[in-house]
């Protein structure tokens, strides 16, 4: 399993951590524009060295409830930030957005991926993206951020997010992405009960089946609270088993707050894998 990135291939016989970057005014206090993207740079840089693969930038929040975010505030929050990672940093960065303006302009500054929670639904994002020639990453969402937590139902979570998976696969191989640039993640959290979420971790080899490289993103998520009455802060040893479990049952990129912790985590969890087909 690999991905095309334009000037090289990420070979994934190893799992690999994304580092989370937020760019959103709550997560870097607001000490002038440089302050903000110093203080993103030097978190990027320190996720480098505990030896993530891709840093994620985003700048909208996808929690339940969340504000919605226009264009033009996007764009000046993630923007700098990915122009002085491209710059100093040798580190694939992905954009996580829906926002086919902030796919434009974070490509055009050296982004090598784009990360989408709406897997390309918003208008315009399918071509813009195939424009661009990077690597995607398709989530699964049901509903939006503001009502996908209502009572979200599934004749079958595992089988329903596989179908709109590959629907999205489809409609973006038909717009003239290569299968190899694709990358698809069941999108923990968003839309899911805890059952949903459990029953998606326990089967990701279901998505590994389906030939593209799997991204999981569960790392402090509300799911980890449910199981461990902990608040989002102290979430980081439920966040290490899942990620274990992700990458145990074949998941290929993980995405992490806590790279470090997750990079040995995940080393465990791949090493044990191997040892299963040798
Ligand atoms: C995910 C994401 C995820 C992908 C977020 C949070 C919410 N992108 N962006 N997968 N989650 N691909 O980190 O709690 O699970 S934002």
């Amino acid at each position: 399993m690999q991905i095309e990135f334009p000037h090289k291939t990420l070979g994934l016989s190893d799992p690999c951590v994304m580092g989370v970057l937020n760019v959103t005014p709550d997560s870097f206090s607001d000490g002038g524009r440089f302050n903000r993207v110093d203080a993103a740079l030097r978190q990027a840089e320190k996720m480098v060295e505990e030896g993530a693969a891709f840093i994620d930038v985003g700048g909208e929040s996808t929690r339940p409830g969340a504000a919605v975010v226009s264009e033009l505030e996007e764009l000046n929050r993630v923007c700098p930030v990915v122009e002085a990672i491209c710059r100093e940093l040798d580190v694939i960065v992905s954009l996580d957005t829906s926002t086919p303006a902030v796919m434009r302009e974070g490509v055009g500054l050296g982004a090598g991926m784009i990360n989408d929670v709406r897997a390309l639904e918003r208008e315009g994002a399918v071509s813009v993206a195939a424009e661009v020639g990077v690597p995607i990453c398709l989530m699964h969402m049901r509903g939006t951020p503001q009502t996908m937590q209502d009572d979200p139902r599934y004749v079958d979570p595992v089988e329903d997010v596989k179908k709109y998976l590959l629907e999205r696969v489809d409609e973006l191989r038909a717009a003239g992405v290569p299968k190899e640039k694709l990358v698809i993640d069941p999108g923990f959290g968003f839309g899911k009960t805890l059952e949903h979420n459990l029953r998606l971790l326990d089967r990701i080899a279901d998505f590994v089946a389906l030939g593209f490289p799997v991204l999981a993103g569960i790392s402090r998520k509300s799911m980890l609270g449910a199981i461990t009455g902990r608040e989002v802060g102290e979430r980081l040893s439920a966040s290490l088993s899942a990620a274990a479990l992700a990458v145990y049952n074949g998941a290929h990129i993980v995405r992490a707050h806590d790279v470090a912790a997750t990079v040995d985590a995940i080393k465990v969890a791949a090493a044990v894998r191997r040892s299963r087909s040798e």
